[in-house]
């Protein structure tokens, strides 16, 4: 019932007609939350890496961390840490994760990007419960009739690993409350590798970043805030602090060599326009390599990324076409600091390379079977929807056939971060023309703007069943803005 009172006195005074709409709606996703904590300098804290995952359970719990000097801060973690622990799987080698449940609430665990049985996708409404003193928070009024495949206190996901090297991640997929919980702290890496990327010479150890780039707003006592049921922010909430792996505008030194930098937006509503202040002698700061689904075939040079919510960009940045003693800025066009790269004098030896052909396998899929069309749009009662759906567990907007290949076009008339579940796509065409700098290689997530239409191109291949198409803006994505396909054989 709290979606649809959301805006509704205001879309009924101005007409749910098209003009109205667009006066209605703001050209940016978002509303700015501010943080009521006092709030450090930029380049203070060191950047850290997550730890990697080394077996065993992952428990899911409270933690209190330590994000803002001198204060803690209360969040929900996986195995106590923010991100959680980088799991690293092999391609072609099954791997099961199991879960367990120590926080208050259900949870869900969905690997993004992952090519999963529907068993294992993490759909929303197949709960984890807490192992202890389950509370009962089922709050859709019409979700009482529906149940998932609920556990209770753990659960195991089996994830076969049919799928090549990509920066994958793993994150909160409940129905309806995906946003506070990743907020509060539940996204972690997982790192595909495999023999093809292997083989090349990129940059690895301690020169290979997973950097995850999140937004959050804290109160004065270093808790985090985030507007709950507040329909101000039903456009997505932006924090006024950006954490890169759970640290504000961290600072990392390195060596006048090339870095890999792997990038994942894992923020609730923010996009990022990152560059490299100053920018390197001679420009294309990023070399882009690969995208959300593993290497591109050939790399691409940028002086600029635009990263929307649930991307990633795997790039890498020579940082020896700077002088020792640069501190190189990683900003925010559109917003402001990320963080800072100081580049020592240590260090000059560099043996990686960026070849010109990385994959063989980022070949163009064949002719569709069909295409069909999405509608990312507001109601009129300022829910978000699907081809003028509100989500609904358990009602399927397409049908596709396991094993042929479909063309899928979404259209929008606001920002909108599309994401797939199951099978990585191909962008082949956006505004009906040539596709967008960031649309290449393998992805699942496309970033669609107001008034755009991108189309891709997908096969369904592996697992039959249920599977989720929807927003990737979480506050979108919690008022409703999913839909299910089912797989059919
Ligand atoms: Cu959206």
């Amino acid at each position: 019932m709290r979606r649809r009172a959301l805006l509704g006195a205001g879309a009924a005074a101005l007409g749910a007609a098209g003009l109205g709409w667009s006066l209605l709606t703001p050209k940016r996703p978002g509303k700015l939350l501010r943080s009521r904590a006092e709030l450090p300098k930029p380049f203070e804290a060191r950047l850290t890496i997550p730890p990697v995952h080394t077996g065993g359970e992952i428990v899911q719990r409270e933690a209190d961390l330590h994000i803002l000097p001198g204060l803690t801060t209360r969040a929900w973690t996986y195995d106590g840490s923010f991100p959680g622990p980088t799991v690293i799987t092999r391609s072609g080698r099954p791997a099961a994760l199991t879960h367990r449940n120590r926080l208050p609430e259900p949870v869900v665990v969905h690997l993004h990007g992952g090519h999963t049985p529907a068993g294992s996708d993490g759909y929303p409404i197949d709960e984890i419960m807490p192992e202890r003193g389950a509370a009962s928070t089922t709050t859709h009024h019409d979700m009482a009739a529906m149940r998932g495949d609920v556990t209770v206190g753990s659960r195991t996901y089996r994830y076969p690993m049919t799928q090549r090297a990509a920066t994958l991640w793993y994150h909160d997929h409940r129905m309806g409350f995906t946003g506070p919980a990743l907020y509060r702290g539940l996204a972690g890496f997982h790192l595909v590798r495999d023999d093809e990327e292997d083989a090349l010479a990129l940059p690895r150890g301690e020169r290979e970043l997973p950097l995850m780039l999140t937004d959050r707003a804290f109160e004065a006592d270093g808790s985090l805030r985030y507007p709950t049921g507040d329909p101000a922010f039903m456009n997505g909430v932006l924090g006024d602090v950006v954490l890169v792996n759970g640290l504000p505008w961290p600072v990392h030194e390195v060596d006048p060599a090339r870095y890999r930098l792997r990038l994942l937006n894992a923020s609730n509503a923010r996009r990022y326009r990152l560059e490299l202040d100053p920018q390197p002698p001679g420009g294309a700061a990023f070399t882009q390599i690969g995208s959300d689904g593993g290497l591109l075939r050939r790399p691409i040079g940028h002086d600029s990324l635009r990263i929307a919510p649930a991307e990633r960009f795997d790039v890498v940045v020579d940082f020896g076409r700077y002088k020792p003693g640069t501190r190189v800025r990683l900003v925010d066009r559109d917003g402001g600091n990320v963080m800072r790269f100081d580049v020592t004098g240590s260090r000059r030896d560099d043996d990686a390379a960026v070849g010109p052909l990385l994959s063989r396998t980022a070949e163009p899929l064949p002719p569709p079977a069909r295409t069909r069309t999405f509608a990312f749009n507001q109601g009129p009662d300022g829910t978000w929807r699907i081809n003028d759906l509100e989500y609904r567990p358990g009602r399927a907007v397409a049908r596709p056939r396991l094993g042929e290949v479909e063309h899928w076009r979404f259209v929008s008339d606001f920002h909108h971060p599309v994401h797939l579940h199951l099978n990585h796509f191909q962008v082949v065409s956006r505004n009906a023309g040539e596709l967008g700098a960031y649309d290449h290689g393998w992805k699942d997530t496309v970033d669609l703007r107001a008034s755009e239409a991108v189309e891709v191109a997908v096969r369904f291949t592996d697992y039959t069943g249920t599977f989720m198409l929807h927003c990737h803006n979480l506050e979108h994505e919690d008022m409703a803005m999913m839909a299910d396909f089912v797989v059919e054989a």
